[in-house]
């Protein structure tokens, strides 16, 4: 098995919603034992610490929640993520998902200096296709996509150098989409995978067609993984539950074959907000899954070519 170099970063994000706790969790996949399990896998782990919002003065907004803090957060995670990327394989312990909006920056920008073209693999209930100007709760944890897709209104936030290509974006686990996001989403080739089609043709077939994409385009591959994707029975640490998710094994064969792919460049826990967890096991849930994507499995089984 290859050997990696993990690089820890927490990004304490709790701008991206109104409901706070989110700011726990990098603390909780250290208390899980996340550095440990990968250690356990024969990788080498460096956990940098958390990082900090770039230096910020709150102004309040008519609709949106905490803006300035989260272009500080944005700032300051974008260059933790490239920074990150030249090293190793960063895994950034969330946090809300405001911090793809940063992380997702910073593998642009890396995989523009690599001259390798990124794909966004995005595990998610929703799509957080959202910008400023169409999201009506004003939390912009449901916006990281629109912004890296290069869509309007993200006035302050650095500049995206060159849009992050539609059909190099898959999301799986859909359930809740707000009107104007399936009505931007309709006019785009992002690969869209709901919990139906899951439900009618497996996780595994989505999954493969994309993972083929990213191998003959000799892409990188940033991981998004929304606490939220999992089923709320097996993840209950969330503020956004929605019935009616991927289960603990489809969450696992996802993970399964992203290892085997050997093709994940970066990834992100997010949205695990401990403040509403069960004795930690959603933490738990997060690093397992966390780990069969660098390795862990039961039996061994010939690696399958994408
Ligand atoms: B998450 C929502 F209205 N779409 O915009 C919104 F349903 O990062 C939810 O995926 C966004 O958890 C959820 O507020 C963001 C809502
Ligand atoms: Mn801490
Ligand atoms: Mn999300
Ligand atoms: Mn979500």
């Amino acid at each position: 098995m290859t050997q990696q170099t993990c690089i820890l970063i927490g990004a304490p994000v709790d701008s991206g919603k109104r409901r706070r706790g989110c700011l726990m969790g990098p603390d909780a996949y250290r208390t899980a034992g996340l550095a440990e399990a990968l250690r356990d896998l024969g990788h080498g782990v460096q956990d940098r610490g958390d990082v900090r919002p770039a230096p910020f003065t709150p102004k309040p907004h008519a609709k949106l929640h905490a803006l300035e803090e989260t272009i500080a957060w944005t700032t300051a995670l974008a260059e933790a993520a490239e920074a990150g990327l030249r090293d190793g394989l960063p895994i950034f312990m969330g946090g809300d998902h405001a911090l793809s909006l940063g992380t997702v920056l910073g593998a642009m920008r890396h995989s523009e200096a690599q001259n390798r073209p990124l794909f966004v693999l995005w595990l998610d209930a929703h799509s957080d296709f959202h910008t400023p100007e169409t999201t009506d709760s004003g939390n912009l944890h449901g916006t990281p996509l629109g912004y890296v897709t290069g869509r309007p209104d993200f006035d302050g936030f650095p500049e995206i150098p060159m849009p992050l290509a539609q059909d190099n974006i898959a999301i799986i686990g859909l359930r809740s989409v707000d009107s104007a996001e399936r009505a931007a989403l309709q006019d785009t080739t992002v690969q869209r995978v709901d919990m139906r089609e899951i439900d009618e043709t497996g996780i595994a077939k989505p999954l493969s067609g994309f993972l083929e994409r990213v191998a003959r385009s000799n892409g990188m591959l940033h991981v998004s993984l929304d606490v939220d994707f999992l089923d709320p029975s097996v993840a209950p640490a969330v503020g956004t539950t929605v019935p009616g998710g991927a289960t603990i094994r489809e969450g696992h064969l996802v993970m399964e074959m992203l290892h085997d792919s050997g093709l994940m460049t970066s990834l992100d826990l997010v949205e695990l907000n401990p403040f509403l967890d069960e004795r930690g096991r959603t933490a738990q849930v997060m690093v397992d899954l966390a780990a069969s994507a660098l390795g862990r499995r039961v039996f061994d089984r010939p690696t399958r070519a994408f």
